[in-house]
């Protein structure tokens, strides 16, 4: 098996380096960490997924995924941190310990490869997927708008040309296919469903695609405020929370709202730093802060989640 040369976690990786690093973290994990492949991209590349947890019968599970949009670098990230921190500080720190003792994480790291390698390769600032379709010379769909959550609605486009194209039907990508696949063949141990997005420093959960508030608003912002409050007690990020629609804005075809109305009843999209001022361009030297701080709130909200 390869090693992951050049991997680092306070460096942003090329796609390449993340695939041989989700080998690397399985074979020398293997008490841990179990490496699969839930689907394939649009231009062929496998889309890996890790469970990370001690081996139990019937674990309830929480699904985090990184990488939606290519342009979003702290994403993937991110992802690839709390893979590391979970191996680093499993025996070693109770509260880690306890999570994996008693939840599974499956772990997606990066959802979009193909738009991840075109913004390596071609351009920083791609957004969507890279898929090809008759009609238009345009390419690719934005998988944000490409769940079955009043898509294409609101907040989304129908024209292939837009950052926000919404596909020509829900789940019409393989990359949203597989993801969504692999949640409804997994639907009864998932119990959270978190998003990793950037930038704004957000914190938001349903509804995006209305105005409507879930039923269980009231614990889903209280949760918010207390992991908000814990990312910001390290370096004193603020964080703002609260459903999607006031939040940020309006936006169908949305994953956190699909997996909700799929019955996870916590269903997040957290969007990291910064609020603007390097924006996708977040500096390397913000990695492991910016990792740290997100961290703690995924670590409470999962032992949020494990207690109820
Ligand atoms: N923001 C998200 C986007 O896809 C979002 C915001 C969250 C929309 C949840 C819909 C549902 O536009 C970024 N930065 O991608
Ligand atoms: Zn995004």
């Amino acid at each position: 098996w390869s090693r992951a040369a050049g991997h680092s976690y306070t460096k942003y990786n090329n796609w390449e380096t993340i695939e041989a690093w989700t080998q690397q973290v399985a074979n020398e994990n293997p008490n841990l960490v179990s490496r699969s492949v839930i689907g394939t991209t649009f231009e062929g590349r496998p889309m890996y997924l890790l469970k990370v947890g001690k081996a139990k019968p019937n674990k309830p599970a929480i699904f985090m995924d990184c990488g939606f949009h290519a342009r979003e670098w702290i994403s993937p990230a991110f992802c690839q941190w709390f893979v590391r921190e979970a191996v680093r500080t499993y025996g070693q720190e109770i509260h880690m310990t306890e999570l994996l003792n008693e939840l599974d994480f499956y772990i997606l790291p990066v959802v979009n490869i193909d738009g991840y390698v075109y913004t390596w390769t071609k351009d920083r600032m791609w957004r969507k997927t890279r898929s090809t379709r008759a009609g238009t010379s345009c390419v690719g769909i934005d998988p944000n708008r490409n769940f079955a959550a009043g898509w294409c609605e609101v907040g989304a486009s129908k024209n292939p040309c837009s950052d926000t194209y919404c596909g020509p039907a829900p789940e019409s990508e393989k990359e949203t296919k597989a993801l969504a696949d692999f949640i409804r063949k997994n639907l009864s141990s998932i119990k959270a469903y978190l998003t990793i997005h950037s930038y704004s420093q957000m914190l938001l959960y349903p509804y995006s695609y209305t105005y409507n508030l879930p039923k269980n608003n009231v614990e889903l912002n209280s949760l918010a405020k207390a992991a908000v409050k814990e990312l910001a007690s390290l370096h004193g990020t603020k964080y703002s929370y609260g459903p999607g629609a006031t939040t940020i804005y309006l936006a169908a075809g949305g994953s956190d709202d699909w997996a909700y109305d799929q019955g996870i009843k916590y269903a997040f999209t957290f969007e990291l730093r910064d609020q603007g001022r390097h924006g996708f361009l977040l500096p390397e030297s913000q990695i492991r802060a910016t990792c740290e701080e997100t961290m703690l709130a995924v670590k409470l909200m999962a032992s949020y989640v494990l207690e109820h």
